[in-house]
């Protein structure tokens, strides 16, 4: 179905990014034009595609080194970096707005862009810092951010999303001089605007060479929202305890805003507790190009951008659309896993992320296994603590070929979200196979 793209500026959806950026009372802003007839929004977050994140970061290294080798406040690295995502966003649809400020004798400039759409009067912040220090071009710190930010933009257009809640996203000026941008916009937001944002979401470095994975310990349902996604993933997670004041979520905290956010970590060095949770190096910095000419496209960790990139997304979609994953959603993982004859155990895993509580005490597990003589295979759940819940047991007269059955297992005592697995041993030797297909039903 072809959607009209969305007008570039119509007047409500105007009058909201404008309101968030006069000083002077704004008109109280009218809820913006609902989207187009689109299809109904995915409930769950798109995968955001890394190379998509790449891209931009290449882009910006490239403009910082057309512009004297940084995107520092004042220097032209920045605005052209400013442009570039502006573009971006006006060709996928969003209200977008320039708002100029002076600092250190030179002027500033933080990028707003409005999804049309959502209640106006509840608004979910998304943002990033998009300038650099002078000495390089800050792809880490904090082109990562950016570019996360962007492409979940671009996702949400892609999406055609119609969130309940209206989405907003920013990229700040002069963050390196003091957080001078984002305290910028939040003194000149009204009042009566400023009590419009739900949440503000920062995503400061997101790509660390040697990363951590740290959620920020501000507000709670922000802080579970990105805790329980990368709990999905099996990722373990620290709190942030160096962000307070450090980065542009602060100007937000200020004023009461609730706020949240990610970030992998800077000049700190990665302990060796933490190596074995999250692998690097030990003794090493999380970035060890934080704020030096070296913190190019080569200073990245490309799973722990797409890792981010993907939570930011699932938050953004979580928090702006207001639900989890109804029940009777269905996880399903139809990748082939050869089982070895008379071998060790294999696994096949499907993760459930943005489910609130524990599983059913009648879950549903659906099996497909391929293989000859089945009385052959013992069949287990295994659940995200370890759990293992048997599905079938061996049998030595049972000939016929092909486990395909649906199982009930009560699970109740177990949290729904998190990485489950349908475990599969070949206990008796000559008949072969492989799981087909599993599916676990809520
Ligand atoms: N101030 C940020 C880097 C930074 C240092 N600690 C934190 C904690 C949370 C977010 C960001 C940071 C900068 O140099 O841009
Ligand atoms: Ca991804
Ligand atoms: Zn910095
Ligand atoms: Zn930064």
């Amino acid at each position: 179905m072809k959607f009209s793209a969305f007008p570039r500026r119509t007047a409500a959806a105007a009058a909201i990014a404008l309101a968030g950026l006069l000083a002077s009372a704004a008109p109280a802003a009218t809820a913006a034009p609902a989207a187009p007839a689109a299809p109904t929004s995915a409930l769950a977050a798109p995968d955001i595609p890394l190379a998509n994140v790449k891209a931009h970061l290449t882009q910006l290294q490239s403009i910082a080194t057309a512009n004297g080798g940084n995107r520092a406040h004042g220097r032209a690295g920045y605005k052209a970096s400013l442009d570039h995502v502006k573009a971006k966003l006006d060709a996928a649809g969003f209200t977008t707005a320039i708002q100029q400020f002076t600092s250190s004798g030179a002027t500033g400039y933080n990028l707003i862009a409005d999804w049309p759409g959502g209640d106006a009067n509840q608004i979910v912040m998304a943002g990033a810092h998009l300038d650099s220090v002078s000495s390089g071009a800050g792809i880490n710190d904090n082109g990562s951010g950016s570019a996360g930010v962007l492409e979940t933009a671009l996702a949400v257009s892609r999406a055609q999303l119609q969130p309940t809640k209206h989405l907003r996203f920013a990229w700040w000026g002069a963050e390196e001089l003091g957080l001078v941008g984002s305290k910028y916009y939040v003194n000149n937001l009204p009042a009566a605007e400023r009590s419009k944002i739900s949440g503000y979401l920062n995503f400061d470095m997101i790509g660390s060479p040697n990363p951590g994975y740290f959620v920020y310990d501000d507000d709670p349902a922000i802080e579970k929202v990105l805790k329980d996604y990368f709990a999905g993933l099996g990722v373990a997670t620290e709190i942030e305890t160096e962000g307070d004041g450090r980065s542009d979520h602060a100007s937000f905290k200020n004023v009461g805003i609730p706020v949240g956010g990610l970030f992998t970590g800077a000049g700190r060095t990665k302990t060796a507790a933490q190596v074995q949770k999250w692998g690097g190096t030990a003794g090493q910095a999380f970035d060890r190009c934080y704020h030096s000419s070296c913190d190019t496209t080569a200073n990245i960790n490309d799973t722990a951008l797409d890792r981010n990139s993907d939570a930011l997304a699932h938050a953004v979609w979580t928090l702006s659309t207001g639900t989890t994953v109804p029940p009777g959603e269905a996880y399903e993982s139809t990748t082939d896993v050869a089982i070895p004859d008379n071998g060790a155990a294999v696994t096949s895993t499907v993760t459930v992320t943005g489910r609130t509580g524990n599983a059913p005490a009648t879950l549903s597990v659906g099996v497909d296994i391929r293989h000859t003589w089945r009385g052959d295979l013992v069949v287990d759940l295994v659940a995200p603590d370890g759990s293992a819940y048997r599905l079938k047991n061996s049998s030595s007269n049972d000939s016929a070929d092909n486990v395909v059955a649906t199982y009930t297992v009560n699970a109740s005592s177990e949290p729904a979200n998190g990485a489950w697995k349908l475990r599969v041993q070949d206990v008796a030797a000559q008949d072969t196979g492989y799981i087909n297909s599993w599916k676990l039903t809520f």
